[in-house]
């Protein structure tokens, strides 16, 4: 009764947007410029936090404010670790009208069954938007309301809000992550990288566009924790670090820009051949590109990556004498070039496995290997270990000097790659040590495979929830008799593949094509895009 009192007295400050219905997208985050809407959705995630710490007895829930790499004047709001039945609770919650939230958040006690005497526990940070500050307060007045204990981080990627949750869960476990703040979080990854650089050197230097998001500064925090150029660390020119001009976020920079643009953003002095990188506007995504000798743009995206990472650690493994017993599968959606895939099937003899978009539908099938290696092509992906895999990996015995650098250099692996979700910052010291292993220009990084042409158009439609995809995303089933024609035009293209879908943040339809020619390619998603309007 007294939680009741305060969380109507709390909810009677905020105004219930009239006539909006609030959905979850694909990330289970609600990204809107309008304030009255983010406010209420952030006072029922808040509500929904503590019902589900509660719900895990106690457990610490993490709350992400942040609209990545959309505009600054965007914000949303999401729960760290993601689960399907509670985006339907939230969507309750938040569409629920003010002076009845109270009643629904009693309600879902009794429809979760949540033991109310339990301890709660939320950690919560943001980005460097604006409307942060005045959201995080929100969520503040939600959790004190349900006096749930808390903890705010201030500004954070959202990997590290993710590490801070992690350790927090796993302290004093057999499983213990690291030191839950975020000194813990630079001196792991210095101590990891420093581990997995034990042989080798770092050639040239490395610019990073931050986005002018929260990346900057926590980039410029971890370096202090890398070795030197001098000690065979890397040589980092920060750029794209202004987080005191709210509009530059994401202003013609950032991983989403290069990636869709595919473009470097207009403000790079990189010269040709220089090796340059773009986080997004939370630091969980990331890209590598260059200018070649003839000036042309050259992108290094999440497909790269994974192959790198997979090779990488495919090598290891043998190199180890591990091989065997460490099941290695490379996790893509249906976004993923068909050349990438080609070779991670053929070149590496590595399965490669397709999954729905968004993070979630990948991290989960990677966790069904030893070592999951998964990435969106957009930039945003890890790599997983289970269990037996840490355990090979510890507990392997050397047969030579080569197996224990191997070794050594396995374990370094694990303690640099963020395990709890996709971190710009570290799968970016991740590829630097390849890189770096393997001798590599970006150049010969590119060189492992040609990508096949590709286009990606944005179609306005008037109902997009008729768009029904099945199998992994990259078939329709609805609308009727769509899908034939999209097969009978693919068909047509050398090398052909193409396949639409809903998108789960915009109110599009995305459709996707790729062939042996960029005409070809051109042409097909053109086509497509037609039979879809
Ligand atoms: C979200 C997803 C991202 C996905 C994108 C697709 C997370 C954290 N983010 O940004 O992984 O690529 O949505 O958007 O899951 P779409 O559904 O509009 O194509
Ligand atoms: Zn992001």
């Amino acid at each position: 009764p007294a939680i009741h009192q305060a969380i109507t007295e709390a909810a009677a400050k905020y105004r219930f947007p009239e006539g909006r219905v609030f959905e979850y997208g694909t990330a289970g985050q609600p990204r809107t410029a309008n304030s009255d809407l983010l406010n209420t959705v952030v006072f029922a995630v808040g509500l929904l936090a503590g019902l589900r710490s509660k719900k895990l007895n106690g457990q610490w829930i993490g709350v992400m404010v942040t609209a990545s790499h959309n505009p600054a004047e965007d914000n949303g709001v999401k729960l760290v670790d993601p689960m399907a039945e509670w985006e339907t609770y939230a969507t309750k919650l938040a569409n629920a009208p003010l002076d009845k939230v109270a009643d629904v958040y009693n309600e879902l006690i009794k429809e979760i069954d949540i033991k109310m005497d339990n301890p709660a526990r939320v950690v919560f940070a943001r980005d460097t938007r604006a409307s942060g500050s005045r959201l995080v307060g929100i969520l503040n007045a939600a959790l004190s309301a349900t006096e749930v204990e808390f903890m705010d981080f201030k500004f954070m990627t959202t990997p590290q809000l993710h590490y801070i949750v992690r350790c927090k869960n796993t302290l004093g476990t057999p499983y213990e992550y690291g030191e839950p703040t975020e000194q813990g979080y630079y001196e792991k990854l210095g101590e990891a990288f420093k581990k997995v650089m034990r042989s080798v050197k770092v050639q040239g230097h490395l610019t990073v566009d931050c986005a002018n998001g929260v990346g900057g500064p926590k980039l410029h925090e971890l370096i202090k924790y890398l070795p030197s150029a001098e000690q065979g660390g890397i040589d980092i020119k920060v750029v794209n670090d202004n987080v005191i001009n709210p509009d530059s976020l994401n202003f013609e920079c950032g991983a989403d820009y290069v990636k869709t643009k595919q473009r470097a953003p207009p403000s790079s002095k990189a010269a040709p051949l220089e090796r340059c990188a773009s986080l997004d506007g939370d630091a969980d995504r990331l890209v590598y590109y260059y200018i070649d000798e003839n000036n042309v743009f050259r992108l290094l995206d999440g497909d790269r990556i994974a192959t790198l990472a997979a090779s990488f650690i495919g090598d290891l493994a043998r190199n180890a004498g591990i091989a065997q017993k460490l099941k290695i599968g490379v996790i893509q959606t249906a976004y993923a070039n068909g050349a990438s895939t080609d070779y991670i099937e053929k070149v590496l003899k590595l399965p490669a496995v397709c999954t729905k978009t968004g993070v979630k539908h990948l991290h989960h099938a990677a966790m069904r290997y030893d070592v999951g290696v998964y990435f969106e092509a957009n930039g945003h992906g890890t790599v997983t270990f289970s269990e037996n895999a840490l355990k090979t990996i510890k507990s392997a015995e050397p047969q030579s000097p080569a197996q224990q650098q191997a070794l050594e250099c396995l374990v370094g692996l694990t303690d640099l790659i963020n395990q709890a979700v996709g971190d710009a910052l570290s799968d970016m010291l991740l590829v630097e040590a390849i890189l770096a292993h393997k001798g590599w220009t970006t150049k010969e990084w590119l060189g492992t495979y040609t990508d096949l042409p590709s286009r990606l158009v944005r179609v306005e439609v008037a109902d997009r929830s008729i768009f029904k995809a099945v199998d992994a995303e990259r078939k329709l089933e609805s609308p009727p008799g769509l899908q034939d024609k999209i097969d009978a035009l693919q068909s047509r293209y050398n090398k052909g593949r193409s396949f639409a879908r809903a998108s789960g943040t915009e109110d599009a339809v995305r459709v996707y094509a790729e062939a042996a020619s960029r005409s070809e390619a051109d042409d097909l998603a053109s086509r497509v895009a037609n039979a879809v309007k």
